[in-house]
């Protein structure tokens, strides 16, 4: 790591040591920014690093609300306003018992150089709760968003900063998070992205994430002369990430082979077809968390309990779950089974062990703020559209979100080539999305 960097990073440690998630996050970006920071000293002596692994605003909040039982329960809210160098903050809540500062500040940073990336006007943002969604009533989703909402409403705007869904938080729930909104502000306007699309919601907006994640994985494959059509593809997850990308696959005539939940993985050696991704919404939409009775439904498919889904041979692996999801032993499983490409999908969801695995036996891999970044580019159309008063139809939209993705492939691999003609995805990605925002913070000084 670059002196600069290394002494930032040792700074932060002193300081948060027990931020776990969000260390490992600046740590990852840090590795990859050695020659930028040597060639530009000017980032050093407007203090870049250090304004940069700060927040520009932590927004911390009580959500007290009113459970089926007419009992009151509370959590804790929060808000983390991150960079603000390259537009209003943009970043999606994610509605989780494992959420925490941590988390919080972690998926802010990625956020802040992913939405960078996309070349779009957006700073950096996330937000959420520890508000745990399993098992509860539609009245009671309603109750948390709107008291959820009554602290948040005055921190956010449509020029300020415009929250979106991330794990539990989906349409469902920013109908309820807007129409507190409008109801406080007495303003119809578009200051939460992922509406629905008969109220401002953008076409395609749903099936960004996966759909942009599957354009950058045909990107990454015909850079090795190969094509998505028969790879065998396990994805884990089956939320709307999984859903959407499987659905793109399958399109594309990949074999999708799983599944996950936190109760296992299904195997379908046959592959999924249009039927079994669309059985994906129904799972998701039983509110167990849970996906076992997907192997009832398709028999030929088998429920495999506790277990994760990178022990199956596969040529694509794709995590869409969470952080963290796969580690070292499961990217050597990935390895030794002759994976040829991972494209990460959750935000930060390779253990830096299995990247390093990754790279040392030659697997292309690359990092989920790059290979994601089509949920929030579409965000941002959606954001064009409310600010225009108008609506594009679904091919102009995904049009827009294919040439975004090809784009962001191309800025990794101008950033990211090395000596032999290898492509480093994580350091292009993160150099990329490094030097935009460095750039507009010296410009804007301090
Ligand atoms: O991680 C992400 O990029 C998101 N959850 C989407 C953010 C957004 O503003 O659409």
């Amino acid at each position: 790591m670059n002196a600069y960097a290394k002494r930032v990073f040792e700074e932060l440690q002193v300081k948060v040591p027990w931020e776990k998630e969000f260390l490992q996050s600046v740590e990852e970006v840090f590795e990859s920014l050695g020659t930028v920071l040597d060639e530009n000293p000017q980032y050093e002596a407007n203090k870049v690093l250090e304004r940069m692994v700060n927040p520009e605003r932590i927004i911390s909040f009580q959500v007290p609300w009113l459970n089926k039982d007419n009992e009151i329960e509370v959590n804790t809210g929060y808000r983390v306003q991150f960079n603000s160098a390259l537009g209003p903050y943009k970043g999606g809540l994610r509605f989780h018992p494992s959420v925490n500062l941590s988390v919080m500040k972690f998926l802010a940073f990625e956020q802040t150089f992913k939405d960078s990336l996309t070349t779009l006007p957006m700073g950096g943002a996330k937000g959420g709760s520890d508000f745990n969604p399993k098992g509860t009533t539609d009245f009671e989703i309603m109750n948390f968003c709107k008291s959820f909402m009554r602290e948040l409403f005055r921190h956010i705007g449509p020029d300020v900063d415009v929250p979106a869904g991330d794990i539990g938080v989906g349409a469902r729930e920013i109908g309820y998070l807007f129409g507190e909104y409008k109801r406080l502000t007495h303003r119809y306007c578009g200051v939460l992205t992922g509406k629905g699309v008969g109220w401002g919601g953008s076409l395609v907006r749903v099936e960004a994430t996966g759909f942009g994640a599957v354009y950058f994985l045909q990107h990454m494959l015909s850079l090795k002369n190969m094509d998505i059509a028969g790879k065998r593809i396990a994805l884990s997850g089956f939320g709307n990430v999984a859903w959407g990308a499987a659905l793109k696959a399958v399109q594309l005539g990949a074999k999708v082979v799983t599944i996950s939940g936190p109760d296992g993985y299904i195997l379908d050696e046959a592959g999924m077809d249009l039927d079994k991704v669309a059985y994906m919404l129904e799972l998701r939409a039983s509110g167990k968390d849970i996906v076992a009775p997907y192997a009832d439904k398709f028999p030929g498919s088998k429920f495999i309990a506790g277990r994760k889904p990178w022990e199956v041979p596969v040529d694509i692996a794709m995590p869409c779950a969470t952080q963290n999801e796969l580690n070292g032993d499961d990217a050597q499983n990935l390895v030794n089974n002759k994976v040829k490409v991972v494209a990460e999908v959750s935000n930060m969801g390779c253990r830096p062990e299995a990247v390093a695995c990754f790279q040392n036996a030659g697997i292309t891999f690359a990092p989920g703020k790059a290979v994601n970044a089509g949920g929030v580019s579409t965000s941002c159309l959606e954001m064009s559209q409310n600010a225009g008063h108008t609506n594009w139809p679904s091919e102009e939209v995904d049009r827009k979100l294919h040439e975004i993705m090809t784009n962001i492939h191309a800025a990794c691999v101008k950033n990211g080539k090395a000596q032999d003609g290898s492509i480093d995805y994580v350091a292009g990605a993160n150099i990329a999305g490094f030097k935009r925002v460095a750039d507009a913070m010296v410009a804007q000084g301090i």
